[in-house]
């Protein structure tokens, strides 16, 4: 069957259900946002030009509302609690039901069990028939759950799982026995999954799928008023539970207060919380509206460093705010942060929100060294001259996302069995960076023609020597690249298949090169000092990274 757009979300908003904060959370925004939705899907409709997309049956499956993973999370959503989550969950439910699909929603175990026509209790009763569904969406709690209730089943059936991953999972920690013999082992498990099986938040690591959320996309006469009604010395402060505001602020908060008046939005019960000086006019957490509505005034949104990676710098870009944000010198990452400390990702963070540093960066957002009060001040001072107009990348706004996802779900496929090379053929006297594929595949997914090889710099991972050369890496290109016609440039003296997860790669003092044995094992994140990576870049198209030119 066609899967036909829909505008109506009042379906959706029945199938959410009630009596939870977090639900009535994503309601409110589903609701919120519903127009903007609706104005996607028309648009996207004609850029597709009505072309045939296939209904899928879908279950979503949020694992951690459960009350089974413990729910921390629904009891702290008036409280200055994380957020981002169901920001994330609100709109992936939103952007499958506007796609079309046949969507089944379960927040417990009992309606998971339901849905996949599993016997009811504990115990690992398998599912025995065949899956209900061609895709299911959930999380890490949600992987545990279905290991319990599906049991053995659940290994047949992996290949229609995806998994929404907060901050990522990388190829090294995913595979069972590779991640228990070398250290990457973590409690978020390892799965055996294809990496792009998991879905992020931000475009972190390319080994993963993009999934992403939306933002608040502003038309002409909105960006105008804003911008008349800017108070220029008026700063909100990101940080919405007391904690993120303790230890080592007082020093630049008295910079900033010097220049701006500064606003937050803290929780607080029934007094201001002592960590919250007495300057700061705290408006208390406010709905996302009222949120929006304050950062349409405020010149800059300022981050202290924590949370990491979350949406409201975003919003605060859309509504034509500054965002400023610490360098992290050094990074943080899961071998020196407590925060991210057992993730499944040795990812370095570089600073508060590297999307915003990286993929938007000036005049938008400033990365400064908040231990450097003279770079601070300075920072501030230039943030009160320069005028901003409001932005907001096309892949966090509800055409791009709907985009993205009507592309993953037509045409990312785990399940098929995996054509491999070498259908690659280096271009007649090419350099590295000109090799393309002539031969296409025909089932390929990017495409083959959005190939590019190249080979990084020892020490350099497949994501940096893409990204310098103004491409991205693409996993689902290696299986093209692990071939020897590939090494062709870099004369081995002895060719090797192993099981490691910097391979295919080369060796310049011992002139070894490595072909890579494990498909699962195919990293663009992994890097080492004395090899030099065989990298499969691809382009992309701008502000959509998920999607490479011919991708659509
Ligand atoms: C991130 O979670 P957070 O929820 O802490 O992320 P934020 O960027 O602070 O905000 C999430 C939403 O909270 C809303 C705001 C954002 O969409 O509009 N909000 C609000 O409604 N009222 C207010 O007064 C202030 C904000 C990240 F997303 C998670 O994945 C991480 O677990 C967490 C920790 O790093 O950070």
């Amino acid at each position: 069957q066609h899967a036909a757009f829909r505008t109506d979300l009042s379906v959706l908003l029945d199938q959410v259900g009630t009596g939870k904060e977090s639900l009535s959370f994503m309601k409110r925004r589903i609701r919120r946002l519903a127009q903007q939705w609706a104005t996607a899907a028309n648009r996207l409709d004609t850029k597709l030009e009505q072309r045939w997309r296939d209904q899928k049956k879908i279950l979503v499956h949020v694992g951690f509302l459960t009350e089974e993973s413990g729910d921390v999370f629904s009891p702290k959503v008036l409280k200055g609690g994380p957020l981002g989550e169901m920001v994330q969950w609100a709109d992936i439910l939103t952007a499958l039901h506007v796609l079309g699909h046949n969507l089944k929603i379960s927040m417990s175990v009992k309606e998971l069990q339901g849905f996949l026509g599993v016997p009811p209790g504990r115990g690992s009763c398998p599912l025995t028939g065949p899956l209900p569904f061609d895709l299911i969406y959930t999380d890490y709690h949600g992987m545990q759950q279905m290991k319990q209730h599906m049991g053995l089943s659940l290994k047949k059936h992996k290949c229609h799982i995806r998994v929404i991953d907060t901050f990522g999972t990388e190829p090294a920690y995913n595979h069972e026995e590779y991640a228990t013999l070398h250290g990457y082992r973590t409690n978020w498990g390892y799965w055996n999954l294809n990496a792009r099986q998991y879905m992020t938040m931000f475009p972190h690591t390319p080994d993963n799928s993009f999934m992403g959320f939306v933002s608040e996309e502003l038309n002409e006469t909105e960006k105008r008023s804003i911008q008349q009604n800017k108070v220029n010395n008026m700063a909100v402060v990101y940080g919405k539970e007391a904690s993120m505001w303790k230890q080592g602020k007082e020093g630049f908060l008295q910079i900033l207060h010097r220049y701006m008046e500064v606003h937050g939005t803290v929780y607080y019960e029934t007094q201001r919380p002592p960590e919250v000086p007495a300057f700061v006019k705290n408006h208390g957490l406010l709905p996302q509206h009222e949120l929006q509505q304050l950062l349409r005034k405020a010149k800059l949104f300022i981050g202290f460093g924590f949370p990491y990676e979350g949406p409201a710098p975003l919003e605060a870009i859309a509504n034509g705010c500054i965002f400023l944000q610490p360098k992290f010198h050094p990074p943080h990452s899961s071998l020196n942060h407590e925060f991210f400390r057992g993730k499944p990702t040795s990812r370095e963070v570089s600073s508060q929100h590297p999307y915003a540093e990286q993929y938007i960066g000036r005049p938008h957002v400033m990365t400064v060294d908040y231990n450097n009060s003279l770079e601070f001040d300075s920072a501030i001072r230039e943030i009160m001259r320069t005028k901003v107009e409001p932005y907001l990348p096309y892949e966090y706004t509800c055409e791009g996302m709907l985009e993205r996802v009507h592309a993953y779900i037509q045409h990312q496929d785990f399940c098929a069995p995996e054509i491999v090379g070498p259908l690659f053929v280096p271009l007649p006297n090419s350099t590295a960076l000109g090799w393309a594929s002539n031969v296409t595949a025909p089932a390929a997914w990017p495409p083959l023609t959005s190939l590019r090889l190249l080979i990084s710099q020892e020490g350099q991972s497949c994501v940096e020597a893409c990204q310098s050369a103004g491409f991205i890496c693409e996993p689902a290109h290696f299986r093209f690249i692990n071939n020897k016609e590939a090494l062709l440039e870099v004369q081995c003296e002895v060719i090797d298949s192993e099981i490691n997860h910097i391979l295919p790669a080369f060796s310049v003092v011992r002139r070894e090169c490595g072909l890579q044995r494990e498909p699962l094992l195919f990293s663009c994140a992994g890097h080492s000092p004395k090899y030099r990576r065989l990298c499969p870049c691809r382009d992309f198209r701008r502000g959509q990274v998920a999607l490479c030119r011919d991708c659509l």
